[in-house]
């Protein structure tokens, strides 16, 4: 083989290894928002227990969610986008499950326990459906439910000196003894939705 054939087909090769890896990446992050389909995720292995506390300042823990299925998503109050379009979907779904939330929970874990304590989460979620949780903590506390739950999460610095978060935005669904079910898919109509999780209550 001359050298500029050699020099194409590593050139070939290594955009095919790019391609694969990238389609790689959007299967698993897909996995997320294919309600039921776990892409990769090893599915036993999401949750446990945890300690947090809540937005009114009060220490729960997973044992407190016994005997509710819940919802369980990572954020912080800052987020511009991500975070406050779930908290109003769930609280759509919430709402239309009517009585039957009470059944159930939503738990709202901050990836930001430095800005977001309990007085922060609670004055955020007043604007979202009561039956939302908050769960703030020391930031031992949140690395172990993120590293529970397969949550990544990394700070990032903004050029006016603040910063902001990358963080995982599957929303889980877990049964009543506090076991993984499924990412639970918010790309579908709130209806839909509120059906599939009073199937859990
Ligand atoms: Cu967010």
């Amino acid at each position: 083989m001359n050298p500029r054939a050699l020099r194409l087909l590593v050139i070939f090769a290594a955009f095919f290894a790019g391609l694969a890896l990238c389609l790689g990446v959007i299967v698993l992050a897909g996995g997320g928002q294919g309600g039921g389909v776990t892409g990769g995720i090893k599915t036993a292995a999401i949750g446990g227990p945890f300690r947090l506390i809540d937005q009114n300042g009060e220490p729960f823990s997973d044992t407190d969610l016994r005997g509710k299925s819940f919802l369980v998503f990572f954020g912080f109050t800052h987020c511009p986008d991500v975070c406050p379009t779930t908290l109003f979907e769930v609280s759509e779904i919430l709402r239309a499950l009517g009585p039957d939330a009470d059944r159930t929970r939503a738990l709202f874990i901050t990836v930001d326990p430095e800005r977001d304590t309990a007085p922060i989460m609670k004055d955020y979620l007043s604007s979202f459906d009561p039956h939302l949780l908050g769960g703030t903590g020391d930031p031992a506390a949140i690395a172990a439910v993120a590293k529970a739950y397969r949550v990544y999460y990394k700070k990032v610095p903004l050029e006016d000196g603040g910063y902001t978060m990358d963080h995982t935005a599957i929303v889980y669904l877990m049964d009543k003894n506090g076991r993984f079910v499924a990412p639970f898919s918010l790309k579908r109509t709130t209806e839909a939705a509120a059906a599939d999780l009073r199937r859990y209550l």
